[in-house]
């Protein structure tokens, strides 16, 4: 396993073994979760509900490509017109998309994966652009606002196939149960590692969800196709999770901000309950 530096934040982490019983998972994904970081949900999202996500996204991905090209180059932090378009918290804005964060096999996920208690903590809509000039470094979403605890939930829901060629997800496995590395501030989002030896290509079919950790250091390389490369991201902490502010370089922790925003942070599991219900817009 590749030495990284911890993350001077990360003290004393255990990673959480999934014993199951499971709702959602197999014993062999679960212990894929633990040992890897990471499992494929192959075909899970039906081809009408991912082109029902395509048409919800779309406005989103307008309005930020058009901001985009309201800014310099093109360029807002790690989003450019000619590398990725990020449109951030979308289900705040589309019952569709909130349905979907809410649906039974998230919730089920979460029972699995986070515990009996869990809420959306983040969602996005990654669009790689065709021939994309850069590449989405490694890093773990952790390193990006470190929440506690540690460990949260990322599905990466293919919109479109994702392959070598148009940037699928590439994971480090085995990193994870470490807990939060050192990262550093690039202009072009934060890293982890360079050129990892160990690391996994995941291509998958449109519909098919890459299930890991906020703990599994992952990438995606340049899209070298025609085509744009779509995935929906969603994201779900325990509920009680929170943020750590401050700058790691700089000493501890500033200020702890807890994850529940009732407009995007809703539960879609109360005391092992699946909550569609419990949304608020
Ligand atoms: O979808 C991508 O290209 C990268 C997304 C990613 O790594 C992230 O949102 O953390």
């Amino acid at each position: 396993m590749i030495p990284l530096e911890r993350h001077p934040w990360n003290t004393g982490f255990t990673w959480p073994e999934h014993r199951g019983p499971f709702r959602a998972v197999t014993p062999e994904q679960a212990k894929a979760y633990d040992e890897q970081g990471f499992f494929v949900l192959e075909d899970a999202v039906d081809p009408t509900t991912i082109a029902a996500l395509d048409a919800a996204i779309a406005p989103f991905d307008r309005e930020v490509l058009d901001f985009l090209h309201t800014q310099p180059d093109g360029r807002f932090s790690i989003a450019g017109v000619d590398t990725v378009s990020i449109a951030i918290h979308v289900s705040a804005r589309s019952t569709m998309l909130a349905d979907f964060c809410a649906a039974p096999l998230f919730a089920d996920l979460c029972h699995d994966l986070i515990g009996p208690d869990a809420r959306l903590y983040w969602d996005q809509a990654v669009y790689k652009r065709a021939h994309s000039s850069e590449p989405v470094l490694w890093h773990q979403d952790n390193g990006y606002t470190y929440v506690e605890p540690q460990a949260y939930l990322t599905c990466w829901v293919a919109l479109t196939d994702a392959t070598p060629e148009n940037g699928c997800v590439e994971v480090l496995p085995g990193i994870h149960r470490n807990g939060t590395v050192a990262h550093v501030d690039t202009p072009i989002g934060f890293q982890c590692c360079e050129n990892p030896e160990g690391a996994v290509p995941v291509p998958v079919r449109a519909g098919s969800i890459v299930v890991f950790s906020s703990l599994t250091p992952h990438a995606t390389g340049y899209n070298r196709t025609d085509e744009v490369r779509k995935a929906y991201i969603l994201q779900y902490a325990p509920d009680g999770a929170v943020a750590l502010q401050g700058d790691p370089a700089r000493g501890a922790p500033t200020g702890r901000v807890t994850q529940d925003d009732p407009r995007r942070q809703f539960p879609v599991l109360v005391d092992s309950t699946p909550s569609p219900g419990s949304r608020l817009f």
